[in-house]
């Protein structure tokens, strides 16, 4: 007589753990396209997103024509700046973030008074 095998079917019992996962904030990479027309770093329209960055952007100012200087004539903060334009700062404080990673790769010049 063969011999039958006998499946039998269980039920476990799984108990899922869910964990909290840390709060992210995504940078984002804010590029000059000088839409605007003006070399303001304050008017929205010359960035990428038409909006101004903020202290989570990577921003950058790619070589554009002539030698222009972008204008910072308020107060601003950013993750990280890559121009290859100077920036002259002409009032307020311009600041890196608290990341980690912040650095900067430009020329920055203060021209307050
Ligand atoms: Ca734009």
């Amino acid at each position: 007589m063969a011999r039958q095998a006998t499946v039998k079917a269980t039920k476990k019992r799984t108990t899922l753990n869910l964990e909290k996962l840390e709060d992210r904030i995504n940078p984002a990479t804010l590029i000059w396209d000088g839409e605007a027309g003006t070399f303001n770093w304050n008017d929205a329209k010359n960035w990428s997103t038409n909006a101004l960055p903020s202290v989570t952007d990577d921003v950058v100012i790619p070589d554009l024509s002539g030698t222009p200087e972008i204008l910072v004539d308020a107060s601003t903060a950013i993750r990280s700046l890559d121009s290859r334009e100077l920036v002259k700062v002409t009032a307020g404080k311009f600041a890196l973030g608290s990341w980690a990673a912040r650095w900067i790769w430009a020329s920055v010049m203060c021209a307050c008074t």
